[in-house]
């Protein structure tokens, strides 16, 4: 896999990296390390972070802006199972693509696709190819996909996590990164968001004992000041309760729809979400546009599946 990026990148003078739409850590991560491992050692390339530019403070660097032809330039696109979800359209304009991903395949828009779907995460992917070519990484790159590799595992909590997984943050605790500084930057919430996060857990609904849930409306968070892009990520508010076999989160957007984030602990419910403008990994999905109604038939499917799972 190094071999391939380090082709990939020989060829090309200016390098666009991509990430998802509504970024998360792993997102963030992959494309940040990625950037600052090709600006230390291609340092004659131009090399951009793209994507929308949130207003919030961010943990990560704030994207690059990138006003050039992309004709020339190769275009890799992190953390991204399809193209639909690529922020920045001109990932489409670049004379190459180059696809970094774990999640399950349903797009290969890549020329070439480095997917590995039991890597925990896009910065799992990039870390083990870096600690097998014995890379020595500056402490920036390490931090960014350190901080990816916690996010998306949860601090190494979740069915995905392996020895490989461990090994990766071994690698990248070398580089002299402040691990419990990547921990505050991932995990912190701010006063207002810990107002909010007890707010959700006061209106958690519990189906037979084991389904929880909330729907949380726009009010809920303006009232507490959090933006939509945070309130939304907030579904670990019911995690780490040996009753929930599954949780979910649906928020409120400006259209007036729910968007939601679903969790499981051990029963597949990737196959559901995708029937309700979603997807994601076997125990961890979202969806998105549904209507408050549609929102109740999801619960009623995913009920169902525990039920028959039991
Ligand atoms: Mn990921």
């Amino acid at each position: 896999m190094f071999d391939t990026l380090v082709s990939y990148l020989n060829r090309y003078d200016t390098i666009l990296i991509f990430r998802h739409v509504m970024p998360d850590g792993d997102a963030l991560g992959s494309q940040f390390g990625l950037k600052a491992f090709i600006a230390e050692y291609f340092p004659q390339k131009k090399v951009y972070a793209l994507g929308s530019r949130p207003k919030q403070k961010s943990s990560f660097p704030m994207s690059d802006i990138f006003e050039g032809d992309c004709s020339d330039a190769l275009a890799i696109v992190c953390d991204t199972a399809n193209r639909e979800r690529i922020d920045d359209e001109r990932y489409a304009l670049c004379k190459e693509i180059l696809k970094i991903d774990h999640h399950p395949i349903v797009d290969n828009f890549g020329h070439e696709n480095l997917v590995a779907v039991k890597a925990s995460a896009t910065c799992e992917i990039l870390a083990a190819m870096f600690m097998q070519a014995k890379v020595k990484l500056n402490a920036d790159a390490a931090s960014y996909l350190f901080c990816g590799l916690i996010a998306d595992t949860q601090q190494f909590s979740i069915p995905s996590v392996t020895s490989l997984t461990f090994e990766c943050a071994a690698y990248l605790s070398q580089c002299f990164i402040d691990i419990q500084a990547c921990n505050e930057k991932m995990f912190s919430s701010t006063y207002e968001e810990y107002h909010y996060e007890s707010l959700l857990r006061n209106k958690v609904q519990v189906i037979d004992g084991r389904l929880a849930y909330v729907i949380a409306s726009k009010t809920d968070y303006e009232s507490c000041h959090v933006p939509f892009i945070q309130a939304k990520d907030k579904v670990h508010v019911m995690a780490k309760v040996t009753d929930f076999e599954m949780y979910c989160l649906f928020t409120e957007n400006e259209e007036g729809t729910y968007q939601g984030s679903l969790r499981s602990k051990k029963v597949q419910l990737n196959d559901i979400a995708a029937r309700y403008n979603g997807g994601g990994h076997a125990l961890a999905s979202g969806v998105k546009h549904l209507t408050f109604d549609q929102v109740h038939e999801l619960l009623k499917e995913l009920n169902d599946r525990l039920e028959n799972n039991n």
